[in-house]
C-alpha cells in the first residue's frame, strides 16, 4: 500500500502526535468550482482549519499517488489542468495505474483519507440518488463509501438536484447515520431547508464524537454523514432553487448527459441561471463545513482515538 501513497510531512507529523487534521476533496476543485476562483477558494478552506489549529489535507491523485495533503502548487495543479479525472472508488486503481492527474470525489477522498488514518472529512455536498434513478440507475457512489467507509463526512446535506428523500432512504437503509447539526430538517445545500425530517439531531461537536467513537468501539464500519445547513443569510431559497433545477433538468435530459458529467453540468448552470450567486452560496457553505469539522477534530484528538 506504501507504494501509492505519499502523505505531506506536516500531516504525517500529526498522525503520529494525534494532532487534529481533516481531509479536504479535489474535485470541487477541478470540476465543481468555477475557474478560475476554484484555487484560491480551496486555498482558503484550507486556511480556515488553520486558523483553527487544526492541519488540512485536501486529497488528489498525481503520478502514481495518493497525495494526502496536496501543497499549494498541486492544487493549482488539479485546478488548471485540462485533463483531471473524477476519481470515485471504481476509478481509484486505474487512475494509480496510468498514472493521470485525478481529483478524488467524496467516495474518493473517504478512501483514502481513511487509508491514512485521518477520520473528518469537511466537503460542501454529498452524491446521492439521482431525480429519474428508477429510470437511470444513477446513484452515487458517495453512498455506497459512507456505508462502509469509517469517516465523519461533514456536509451542507446534499443538493436539490438529487431526490433528497430516495437519498435519504438509501443511507437509512446502509446503516449511515444522519445528523442534523442544531436543525431537524435536512439541508438542501444551497437552501437551508428542505421538507425532509432528520430524527437525529445534535447541538455540539463533542455529541457527533462521541457517536463516531461510539460506532468505532462496536466494531462498525459504516461512516456519518453530519448535515450543516449554509448559514441562512448566505441561502438559496427553495422555490428560487427549484426554478433553476427545472429548466437545468430540462436541458440535461435534452442533451442527452449521462453518467459523471450529470453533477458538473447541473452545477455550472445552476450557476448561470443564478447569475452567479450559487457560487458565493457555495463558498460560505464550505467554509462553515470546514470550521464544524475541525471542532469535531480537535474533539477527537483530544480524546481517545476512537480507532
Ligand atoms: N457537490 C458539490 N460539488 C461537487 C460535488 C458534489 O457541491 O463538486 C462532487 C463531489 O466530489 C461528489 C461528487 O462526491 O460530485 C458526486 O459525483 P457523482 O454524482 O458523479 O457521484
Ligand atoms: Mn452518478
Amino acid at each position: 500500500m506504501r507504494e501509492f501513497i505519499s502523505i505531506r510531512n506536516d500531516v504525517a507529523e500529526s498522525i503520529r502526535e494525534q494532532r487534529p487534521m481533516i481531509a479536504l476533496e479535489s474535485t470541487i476543485i477541478a470540476h465543481g468550482l468555477p475557474r478560475p476562483r476554484n484555487v484560491e477558494i480551496a486555498l482558503q478552506a484550507e486556511e480556515e482549519a488553520r486558523k483553527l489549529g487544526v492541519v488540512p489535507a485536501t486529497v488528489g491523485i498525481l503520478e502514481g499517488k495518493v497525495v494526502i495533503g496536496l501543497t499549494p502548487e498541486q492544487i493549482e495543479h488539479v485546478g488548471t489542468a485540462e485533463e483531471v479525472l473524477k476519481v470515485s472508488r471504481r476509478d481509484f486503481a486505474y487512475a494509480l495505474a496510468t498514472r493521470r492527474l485525478g481529483a478524488t470525489t467524496v467516495c474518493g477522498t473517504m478512501m483514502a483519507a481513511h487509508l491514512a488514518g485521518l477520520r473528518v472529512f469537511a466537503t460542501g455536498g454529498i452524491g446521492g440518488v439521482h431525480r429519474g434513478a428508477e429510470q437511470s440507475f444513477d446513484i452515487s457512489a458517495d453512498l455506497l463509501e459512507l456505508a462502509r467507509t469509517p469517516m465523519i463526512v461533514v456536509s451542507a446535506g446534499a443538493k436539490a438536484i438529487l431526490d433528497l428523500p430516495k437519498t435519504l432512504e438509501f443511507l437509512e437503509t446502509r446503516g449511515v447515520p444522519v445528523i442534523g447539526y442544531k436543525t431537524s430538517v435536512f439541508p438542501a445545500f444551497y437552501s437551508v431547508e428542505s421538507e425532509l425530517v432528520l430524527d437525529l439531531v445534535m447541538d455540539s461537536p463533542e455529541q457527533i464524537a462521541a457517536v463516531y467513537r461510539t460506532q468505532r468501539s462496536l466494531g462498525f464500519e459504516q461512516g456519518l454523514l453530519v448535515a450543516n445547513p449554509v448559514p441562512k443569510e448566505h441561502e438559496i431559497p427553495r422555490q428560487a432553487m427549484e426554478r433553476y433545477l427545472g429548466t437545468a433538468l430540462a436541458e440535461l435530459d435534452r442533451e442527452g448527459i449521462s453518467g459523471k458529467q450529470v453533477t458538473p453540468f447541473l452545477l455550472a448552470r445552476v450557476l448561470e441561471l443564478s447569475g452567479g450567486r450559487s457560487l458565493q452560496t457555495n463558498i460560505e457553505l464550505l467554509f462553515n463545513n470546514v470550521r464544524l469539522a475541525c471542532g469535531i477534530a480537535r474533539n477527537l484528538s483530544a480524546g481517545h482515538s476512537g480507532r
